[in-house]
């Protein structure tokens, strides 16, 4: 829950959409009491508002463009956040999500919706690492 000390594992996720059920991202993890920061640049398609959804089992936080959106760092079963933000077009903006498991089943999930497009996991195409620019 601290999302201290060295990472155990260092990875890139194409897209933010997990479900590890009652086991872990990596072998090296243990399937309870640990923690996922996903760090990256996402671009929207449309100059607008967009809600940012999360589901998650357990604890979630979005950042985006530096401001927290979605705080839920508590215990809960699969359950969905959302936050609201403009964004502009074309426009790479930082995002950082951090996840925490507590024990059980253990998944997490990003979307997206905007005036001009349906609610859906964010995909891979808008989704960049962090040192894009
Ligand atoms: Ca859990």
């Amino acid at each position: 829950m601290q999302l201290a000390g060295t990472p155990a594992v260092v990875r890139n996720d194409a897209v933010l959409d997990l479900n590890w059920r009652l086991g872990s991202p990596d072998a090296a993890i243990g399937v309870d009491f640990f923690s996922v920061r996903w760090s990256g640049k996402i671009k929207p398609l449309y100059s607008e508002t967009y809600q940012i959804y999360t589901s998650s089992d357990d604890g979630v936080r979005v950042w985006v463009n530096g401001s927290l959106i979605i705080d839920s760092w508590v215990k809960q079963s699969g359950t969905e956040r959302m936050g609201s933000i403009n964004l502009q077009a074309g426009q790479l903006y930082d995002i950082k999500v951090e996840y925490y498991e507590n024990q059980g089943d253990a998944r997490a999930k990003l979307m997206w919706e905007s005036p001009s497009q349906l609610k859906g996991t964010v995909p891979s195409s808008a989704l960049f690492l962090p040192s894009a620019s």
